[in-house]
């Protein structure tokens, strides 16, 4: 990794029975306006990606998260931006779109439905398989 390579950190967020996704609606750029995203954000300088994740799910959501491991794909954005996502449970607050259009929560089945009728950003159907594969599991 060169030192000018970001990696934008998106959180997985479950539910306490690891059933339901939390899934955030883009309101900016005009090519994701309107599509469901992990929500998270980029990685500052100095900062390890677990804090930065829950840096930018307090702002955007209100929300104290507590951070797990890592889901397998990378995703590359573009050229020196690489996007990765955290599990991630709530521990407090109730979340709240302070930047998105709307929240949503959704099933492992309806996870998949809106993946195949292209309501993700492209980037994140990457992870779609290993969370239809996780939800719901005992
Ligand atoms: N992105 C993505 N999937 C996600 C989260 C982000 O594909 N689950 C992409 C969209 C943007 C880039 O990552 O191209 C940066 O995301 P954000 O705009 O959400 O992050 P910031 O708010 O930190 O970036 P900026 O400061 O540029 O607004």
């Amino acid at each position: 990794m060169t030192p000018d390579e970001r990696i934008v950190v998106a959180g997985a967020i479950v539910d306490h029975e690891r059933r339901m996704l939390l899934l955030a609606q883009r309101r900016y750029p005009a090519e994701v306006a309107g599509l469901w995203e992990l929500p998270g954000g980029k990685v500052e300088p100095g900062e390890n990606a677990e804090d930065a994740l829950r840096r930018e799910l307090a702002e955007e959501l209100g929300v104290e998260v507590r951070v797990g491991a890592m889901l397998t794909e990378r995703v590359t954005l573009r050229p020196g931006l690489t996007l990765i996502a955290l599990r991630a449970q709530i521990v407090t607050g109730i979340p709240h779109a302070a930047e998105h259009e709307a929240l949503a929560w959704v099933d492992g089945p309806t996870l998949a439905d809106w993946a195949r009728d292209g309501a993700l950003i492209p980037a994140d159907t990457a992870w779609v398989p290993e969370l239809v594969g996780e939800l719901g599991r005992p």
